[in-house]
């Protein structure tokens, strides 16, 4: 008996354990020499159509900074080098199966450093300039960060 109970425990750890995962979602703000930075829109799934930053979901056992070197090779065709951290912002219900509060968004400036650019993903890239983000329409998670952004394409 003592021993299904410490085994009932351990499967009541993971469970909490699993429950608990953060899905964590990154992206990358890619800029050029011309003080303008990629945007993405979404071709597919319930966000078809709205802009984004490029990126997707850690995966398990991967670093923030790998998983957006991998999703941007994946999605862009690119290799990137990151730069600056520019912020989080939380994915309230946004990813499938992920608890209220579970998910965050992280943002990373970044620069193209080989490749070429092609949307394997996304319905259109576009490299914009500073003062014609705000009119894109966003994913919801996205738009707190263009501030962070306008200011990055401002210092360059
Ligand atoms: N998401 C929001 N903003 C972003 C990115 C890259 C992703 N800049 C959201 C959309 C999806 C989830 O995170 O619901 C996972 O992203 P993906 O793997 O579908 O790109
Ligand atoms: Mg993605």
């Amino acid at each position: 008996a003592r021993a299904m109970a410490a085994h009932a425990d351990a499967h009541a750890a993971a469970a909490a354990r699993r429950a608990l995962d953060v899905t964590q979602v990154v992206g990358a703000a890619l800029v050029d020499d011309r003080r303008r930075v990629l945007v993405a829109q979404r071709g597919t799934g319930g966000l078809a159509g709205l802009w984004e930053f490029p990126g997707g979901k850690v995966e398990r056992g991967e670093s923030d900074l790998s998983a957006l070197v991998r999703e941007c090779r994946e999605e862009l065709g690119v290799l990137i080098t990151p730069g600056s951290f520019l912020g989080e912002v939380p994915l309230d219900g946004v990813v499938a199966g992920g608890a209220p509060g579970a998910s965050t968004l992280r943002v990373w400036s970044g620069r193209v450093t080989g490749g070429e650019l092609v949307a394997h993903e996304h319905s259109e890239l576009r490299w914009l300039p500073a003062d014609e983000l705000e009119a894109l329409d966003w994913i919801p998670a996205d738009r707190p960060l263009l501030p962070a952004v306008r200011a990055l394409l401002a210092a360059r």
